[in-house]
């Protein structure tokens, strides 16, 4: 048996969501620049590397909103009236949605929504044993295409929840079909509350970014590591850098993974080259100013409720309703 087929035994099997993430590496390692969608950190590997970076000094935004969210959770109880759902958007490990479950008055449903299945069902059942009251109805699947909601009951409002400034992964074209899809899917009378990270100085941001122990740089390596094994792949870790810039004109911070030499990756039957300090582009994170932000939620058929942010403007979280 030759090298190369016990390296494809060794793969898990196909399924769609496999060869949907073929598709997309291939793809992306063809274009120039090469780019990857950060979507695919989130294996289990990177599920937990996320929850560390939530955790570090340098990484304000997780800390940031939930002072804010736990401030203002009152008021967003207020706004969501008694017995509503709560659909969350990439959910995680369903940290922040435990204060509005707290506040809301007789909470009905909790729908977490995550692309990282195992994760967000551990997530879940512990959710469930302390909030038997609420009925879970967790979907795994990808947020990022339009998704259909479980049945909801009719009675309470239905609150959408995007918070972590996960918009930011999007462009801003695609932040706007989101929060339009998302006001579609979650119906007329629906609101969303919607956190996001505001520009600021550089420093802290690039910072937020390259933290000193590195675990910003293994959560983005671990994109690598998860296509050699997921897709049998041969990139070499030692050969490729963790960068992380904030690209002041699209007021974004940009993370790459930088090539330290020429070198060649296989993948199937196809090779990439690199050039010594070419990149693949693994993630934007926008930061919108409030106004620009609120002209896309209106542009997608939403009004402003209510808006908070921390004593020093870092991060935002506003309360949107369905027009
Ligand atoms: C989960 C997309 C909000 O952009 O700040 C953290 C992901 N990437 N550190 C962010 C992330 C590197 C995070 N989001």
């Amino acid at each position: 048996m030759r090298a190369s087929t016990l390296v494809r035994a060794e793969q898990s099997p196909q399924t769609p969501e496999r060869a949907a993430f073929r598709a997309d590496v291939i793809e992306g390692l063809s274009a120039s620049p090469k780019q990857l969608a950060p979507k695919y950190f989130y294996d289990e590997a990177g599920s937990r590397l996320f929850d560390l970076i939530c955790r570090l000094p340098e990484y304000y935004p997780t800390r940031t909103e939930l002072g804010v969210l736990k401030a203002h959770a009152g008021d967003i109880a207020a706004l969501a009236g008694p017995g509503a759902s709560l659909v969350e958007f990439g959910s995680g490990s369903s940290v922040k949605v435990r204060l509005l479950l707290d506040a809301l008055e007789r909470p009905a449903a909790y729908v977490p929504i995550d692309i990282s299945g195992p994760h967000m069902r551990a997530a879940v059942a512990a959710l469930a044993r302390d909030y038997p009251t609420v009925a879970m109805t967790p979907v795994e699947g990808d947020f990022t295409r339009p998704l259909e909601l479980p049945h909801l009951g009719e009675g309470g409002r239905r609150i959408g929840f995007f918070p972590g400034s996960t918009i930011g992964n999007f462009t801003p074209a695609e932040a706007e079909a989101f929060l339009t899809h998302a006001r579609q899917s979650l119906g007329a009378g629906a609101a969303l509350v919607l956190g996001f990270d505001l520009p600021k100085e550089r420093a802290v941001l690039e910072a937020a970014y390259d933290d000193h122990q590195g675990v910003t740089a293994a959560f983005n390596l671990n994109l690598l590591t998860r296509i050699n094994r997921e897709l049998g792949a041969d990139f070499d870790l030692a050969a490729f850098h963790h960068r992380a810039l904030y690209n002041e004109a699209e007021s974004r911070i940009e993370m790459h993974l930088e090539s330290r030499a020429a070198q060649t990756v296989r993948l199937d039957g196809a090779r990439f080259t690199f050039a010594p300090g070419e990149t693949i582009h693994t993630e934007n994170s926008y930061k919108y100013a409030v106004a620009r932000l609120m002209g896309m939620a209106q542009a997608a058929g939403w009004r402003q409720a209510a808006l908070w942010t921390d004593p020093r403007g870092w991060f935002a979280v506003a309360v949107l309703e369905a027009v």
